[in-house]
């Protein structure tokens, strides 16, 4: 298998020119809609966004500071999670938390993103393929879907022990929810992560996937598996990010529904969001100009004054 930390090191070493022909182009054959964005409040961010990027930014965190909660200000707004599960090596494997959430009576997956000159290098590689999903981790796999391959691999080095923890977590607590989230190329594993705890979990538990700056993960068919089984799945673009618009929609990439954008956040930190109907909106980050894009917007601040990466957490 190709080891992470060697296409990282040999993409991130290429120019980011050498990428940006590639990203921004409304190309592809899936659908693209021009419907109209509706306001995304205060209390919707707070409701249904908050917490999710606040168990993003921890994942940043080094394992042992999430583990005894001492990562200082990211881990104290989530102080009353138990975590049970800690993971990665910041190389190969993202790091990766798994906790009890008992706020929401959720077990939380969270996972790592990368930084934006690496992200944008691995999605817009032409080396990587678009493949079939793995059937041992995605049994039921729509007919014809397909996922970029780097992304897959990535999420298949933490596969078998998000599954059993979170199997044996949902036993021990009795919750009946799950929710996944992550930044970046965080964002494009926790959204595999629950379409795997879809089809292995009992029906009777709640899977849900709210991420941040996800690129696109597969092809049309997988963004309509996604629609179909995680209905609210909600994925958060910030302004001029370019990451969420690569891999291309010429190479028949294609976002599944639940984009909230971001069209704005002003010095004290207040964000103006709307929520994005359909899969690919051109009133949100489809319609981004590469002329615009903005890699310091892939990290944040995105609301609320939180951002994401390295930097982001203290510990
Ligand atoms: C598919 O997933 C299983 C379970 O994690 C793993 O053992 C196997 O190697 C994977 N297959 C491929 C082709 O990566
Ligand atoms: C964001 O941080 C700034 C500076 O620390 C502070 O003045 C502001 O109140 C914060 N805004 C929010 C929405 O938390
Ligand atoms: C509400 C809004 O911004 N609507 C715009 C969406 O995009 C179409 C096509 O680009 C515009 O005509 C609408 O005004």
């Amino acid at each position: 298998m190709r080891s992470s930390s060697a296409f990282l090191s040999l993409f991130a070493a290429l120019p980011l020119a050498s990428a940006a022909p590639l990203f921004g182009f409304n190309l592809g054959d899936g659908q693209t809609t021009n419907g109209a964005p509706t306001a995304f409040s205060q209390s919707d961010i707070d409701t249904d966004l908050l917490r999710p990027a606040q168990f993003s930014r921890v994942a940043y965190c080094s394992s042992a500071s999430v583990t005894s909660l001492s990562c200082g200000a990211p881990c104290d707004v989530v102080n009353t999670m138990k975590v049970l599960q800690t993971g990665g090596d910041n190389e190969d494997i993202p790091r990766f938390f798994i906790a009890q959430d008992p706020d929401s009576q959720s077990i939380i997956v969270a996972h790592q993103g990368t930084d934006p000159e690496e992200i944008l290098s691995v999605a817009n590689d032409v080396e990587f393929k678009q493949v079939a999903m793995n059937s041992t981790l995605f049994p039921s796999a729509a007919k014809g879907a397909l996922v970029h391959d780097g992304f897959q691999d990535t999420q298949g080095r933490t596969a078998d022990i998000v599954l059993s923890t979170v199997q044996s977590a949902l036993a021990s607590t009795g919750f009946k929810r799950v929710l996944t989230t992550g930044h970046s190329l965080g964002a494009a594993v926790a959204t595999l992560d629950a379409t795997m705890l879809r089809m292995a979990l009992p029906s009777d538990v709640d899977v849900n996937s709210v991420v941040f700056g996800l690129p696109r993960v597969g092809n049309q068919q997988f963004a309509d598996m996604i629609d179909s089984m995680i209905s609210d799945f909600t994925h958060v673009t910030n302004q001029d990010d370019p990451v969420p618009t690569v891999p291309p929609r010429f190479l028949s990439f294609q976002h599944p529904q639940g984009e909230i954008h971001i069209t704005k956040v002003d010095s004290s930190g207040a964000a103006t969001l709307e929520a994005c109907p359909g899969q690919e909106n051109s009133n949100c980050s489809e319609g981004n100009s590469l002329l615009d894009a903005s890699v310091d917007n892939h990290l944040g601040p995105y609301f609320e004054n939180i951002s994401f990466g390295g930097s982001a957490c203290p510990a």
